[in-house]
């Protein structure tokens, strides 16, 4: 014998409900027909059937923080004695031709705090100069995931960071992507608008985590002083 599907037996369920209250009302209206025949007030109550319900209705939040807000170098200076014209400073491989700057091996990380997938925007608020202070300094931004499989696609491809490294192209599958380029460049300057660098965020606390990593030359005719700039992440409900 064939099993019944849930589907069949919510049907059936609704059928019999419905025939049971067309039943009563009829039964109803010729007792109240009666009723009113002899001078009487018809039924008008009901009996109520006492219950309890507990609803709980959750809202969506669109949220997104840094969880590592602070990238800093200390100070420093390029090593020119050692033959160098400009100093790179690089939270993913060691710096280069500069004395004294710190080692930073990690870049900021921004993660989904909310409960809904985000579509998330990264922009800076200066350019290279505007931040170091001459035109030949450069400022670039480069984009991976945290945490596997992060951010997805609307078709569901993870690894889309843009810009990203080559480690993530790896996964790409030509066949599921319409031939989009899978990988940007590796680091790319920083954009002073708006510029999308997940499609979809997860939010799910074990896959919601992006990394961005940078990398800042300073030429040794820069101005001296301290340099702060920032990025300002933005998400948007997908
Ligand atoms: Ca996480
Ligand atoms: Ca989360």
């Amino acid at each position: 014998m064939n099993e019944i599907s849930n589907r069949t037996i919510m049907v059936l369920l609704v059928a019999t409900i419905v025939i049971s209250l067309g039943g009563t009302f009829i039964s109803l209206s010729a007792v109240n027909n009666r009723l009113t025949s002899i001078g009487l007030a018809p039924i008008t109550g009901f009996a109520t059937v006492p219950n309890a319900t507990a609803t709980v209705t959750v809202n969506t939040v669109a949220s997104i923080r840094f969880s590592a807000a602070t990238v800093a170098f200390s100070s420093g200076s390029v090593d020119t004695a050692g033959g160098f014209n400009n100093c790179t400073l690089s939270t993913i491989v060691a710096n280069s031709g500069c004395t004294d700057f710190l080692e930073v091996s990690n870049g900021f990380t921004i993660e989904n705090d909310g409960n809904t997938n985000l579509s998330v925007e990264l922009r800076s608020n200066q350019t290279a100069a505007q931040f170091i202070g001459l035109g030949s300094a450069l400022f670039l931004w480069n984009v991976t995931v945290n945490e596997s499989g992060s951010c997805v696609n609307i078709t569901g491809r993870e690894d889309v960071v843009n810009p990203n490294t080559t480690a993530d192209c790896g996964t790409f599958n030509t066949s599921t992507d319409n031939g989009a380029t899978p990988c940007g460049a590796i680091f790319e300057a920083v954009s002073t608008t708006n510029k999308n660098i997940c499609p979809r965020l997860l939010f799910a606390d074990a896959n919601d985590a992006l990394n961005i990593d940078i990398n800042i030359s300073i030429p040794s005719d820069a101005p001296t002083g301290a340099k702060l700039t920032g990025l300002i992440v933005t998400g948007t409900t997908t």
